[in-house]
C-alpha cells in the first residue's frame, strides 16, 4: 500500500512520501523574532516575523504526529568570529554589529539568549538542530549528511526570512536535488513584498526552485 500523500500547491500538486519528508524549521531564533536582536539591529520591523509562528506550530504538530523528520536551523558565529566571513561582519552600524553586545547577549552569537530559538517552537528531544554560519543551511554544515543518512527525498521548508535564509536554503536544496515544498503562511519576512515576490519566484517558470502551498493545505494532506 503505498504511503504518499498529494498536497494542493503552486504550480502543480506535490506527491510526497511523509517518511522520506523533513520539515526544516529555519532560524526561528529569538535573534530574528525579538526586539533587541540581529533583525532590529539591522533597523527592522521584528513583529512582522510573528505572523509565522502559529502556522508553524500547527505543521509542526501535523508533522510530528505524521512521524516526519523535523530539523531546525540556527544562523550565528563562535563566539571568537572565526567562521564569520569579514564582510559579514562589516555590515550594520559599528555598535550593533555581529558579536557586539546587546540587551539579549552578543548579537548572532552561538550560547547566548539571542541566538536560541523562540520558546513557542522549541525542538523536541531528538530533533536535529542545525547551527549555520551562512545563510543557506547546507552550506558549512552537516544537513545533507542527515538528510541523506535519513533517506529524505523532499524538504517543507518554513521559518525566516522568506527571501534571505529560506530563500537560500530552498536554492541550495533544489540543486542538491531535493524536492522542496514552502508553505507561505509558514515564512515571513521584514519586507512584506520581498515575502510574495520569494514564494511567486520559487513556483514561477514551472516551479523552478519548488512548490508554494500553505500549512491548511499541507496538513490536509497529511490528514
Ligand atoms: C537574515 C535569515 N535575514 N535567517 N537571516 O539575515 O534570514
Amino acid at each position: 500500500m503505498s504511503t504518499r500523500i498529494t498536497v494542493d500547491a503552486l504550480p502543480q500538486p506535490l506527491t510526497l512520501d511523509p517518511a522520506r519528508t523533513a520539515v526544516v524549521i529555519i532560524d526561528m531564533q529569538r535573534d530574528f523574532i525579538e526586539p533587541g536582536g540581529f533583525g532590529e539591529s539591522l533597523g527592522n520591523d521584528v513583529s512582522l516575523l510573528r505572523a509565522a509562528i502559529a502556522p508553524c506550530q500547527a505543521l509542526l504538530a501535523g508533522a510530528r504526529q505524521a512521524g516526519m523528520l523535523v530539523i531546525h536551523t540556527r544562523e550565528g558565529h563562535r563566539p571568537d568570529l572565526s567562521d564569520a566571513p569579514p564582510a559579514k561582519l562589516e555590515r550594520g552600524a559599528p555598535s550593533l554589529r555581529i558579536g557586539a553586545a546587546g540587551p539579549m547577549g552578543r548579537i548572532l552569537v552561538r550560547g547566548e539568549p539571542g541566538h536560541e530559538l523562540i520558546p513557542e517552537l522549541r525542538p523536541l528531544d531528538g530533533e536535529p538542530v542545525i547551527d549555520k554560519p551562512g545563510k543557506g543551511a547546507f552550506y558549512a554544515t552537516d544537513l545533507g549528511a542527515v538528510l541523506q543518512h535519513r533517506g529524505i527525498e523532499t524538504l517543507i521548508v518554513c521559518g525566516v526570512t522568506t527571501e534571505v535564509c529560506v530563500h537560500t536554503t530552498v536554492r541550495e536544496a533544489n540543486d542538491r536535488g531535493y524536492r522542496c515544498l514552502v508553505p507561505g503562511d509558514c515564512c515571513a519576512s521584514y519586507f512584506p513584498e520581498f515575502h510574495e515576490a520569494g514564494l511567486r519566484m520559487i513556483a514561477a517558470q514551472g516551479g523552478i526552485f519548488g512548490w508554494v502551498s500553505d500549512s491548511e493545505r499541507v496538513l490536509a494532506g497529511l490528514s
